[in-house]
């Protein structure tokens, strides 16, 4: 987790030596969706991309489990597979779900795009392929997650042409390397607190940032953790919230108003409350019992990354904390197949 500035610039330098012209001559995604499918980690990733490709494209793109495809593909694919450009997602290229797909899409004609760290039978089963080199031995995902995650932004930020998204990437990897200076020991200490119930929210490109925190927090501390759109949370879940609740806010900077708002009532119910934010308004300074302040320049898609590695270290220093080893979680493999 604390490597990331230095995996996450080189993971940059690589993607921008790939020859993507081809695939992108005919599956422009522009012209037709782009389908983001993975599993866990993955799935969240690739809902993460799919916001990012929509946003950035102006074009919608959009996001799947493997495992919908195998069992629901008319709600998928109610006009058959042809009608996207599939990109699969999976660190290992192993998960058996992931390659199930691989094998129904190419039994239709439908060429994809494999995205992975390992490579392994999903590298092997198409034309296109975005590998990177980022070597990750535990079971939990993280680096492997966040530079998935920056090489799709990459790749559609350089078929939008913008410039300034794609310079604020690059500059991503020095923003990390000074926060993680700044933050890293208050989430440990944060971490020794014990919550009942943990629920984090977010809204919009946020959204998959939320549920991949609370995942983090359920794999590497085993503690249950809830994941909500922002907003939802007063339509039913802010029930449960009492003192020994973590209600956890990735703010937006564009709808920072609105969310604040949710998060500031749940301090008010007695909730413990952290937050990631641009650039913190004083009333959340004073209501925070953890802030991380990002303080990022550039569009604020660019930064999605960034709000990630707190949750990755809250679930890893509460994990130790409770006498886990964060990287190899109860009942967890590093691969699932089936
Ligand atoms: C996906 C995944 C992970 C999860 C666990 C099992 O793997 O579900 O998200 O944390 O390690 O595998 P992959 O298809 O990306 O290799």
């Amino acid at each position: 987790i604390l490597n990331q500035p230095e995996v996450w610039q080189q993971c940059l330098k690589d993607v921008k030596g790939m020859d993507f012209s081809a695939m992108l001559a005919k599956y422009d995604p522009r012209s037709i969706p782009w389908l983001f499918v993975g599993c866990g980690t993955s799935f969240y990733l690739a809902q993460g991309a799919a916001a990012s490709f929509t946003e950035l494209l102006a074009s919608p793109a959009g996001a799947v489990p493997a495992s919908e495809i195998l069992l629901n593909p008319k709600l998928v694919f109610p006009r058959g597979a042809q009608a996207f450009f599939p990109v699969l997602i999976s660190r290992s290229g192993h998960t058996s779900e992931v390659l199930q797909v691989a094998d129904y899409l190419t039994a239709q004609g439908v060429e994809f795009l494999a995205v992975t760290c390992d490579g392994r039978e999903l590298a092997e089963a198409t034309e296109y392929l975005l590998k990177l080199n980022v070597v990750e031995e535990s079971t939990v995902m993280t680096s492997s997650f966040t530079t998935m995650l920056l090489s799709l932004q990459y790749i559609a930020a350089s078929v939008a042409g913008n410039e300034s998204f794609l310079a604020a990437l690059t500059e991503l990897p020095r923003h990390l390397r000074r926060l993680l200076k700044i933050y890293a020991d208050d989430v440990e200490a944060f971490a020794k607190n014990d919550f009942e119930d943990i629920a984090i929210l977010g809204q919009g490109a946020l959204y998959p940032i939320a549920e991949e925190t609370a995942l983090k927090v359920m794999e590497s501390s085993s503690t249950y953790a809830q994941f909500f759109h922002t907003l939802e949370f007063r339509h039913g879940p802010k029930s449960v919230v009492g003192p020994a609740t973590l209600v956890g806010g990735l703010l937006s900077e564009s709808n920072l108003k609105s969310e604040l708002q949710v998060l500031l009532e749940m301090k008010q119910l007695g909730a413990k409350i952290y937050a990631v934010v641009n650039e913190a308004p004083d009333v959340l300074r004073v209501a925070a019992d953890l802030l991380i302040e990002l303080e990022i320049p550039g569009p604020e898609l660019a930064r999605l990354a960034a709000y990630v590695v707190w949750g990755q270290l809250l679930g890893s220093y509460r994990g130790l904390e409770k006498g886990l080893d964060p990287d190899n979680p109860r009942n967890l493999s590093r691969v699932v197949t089936i």
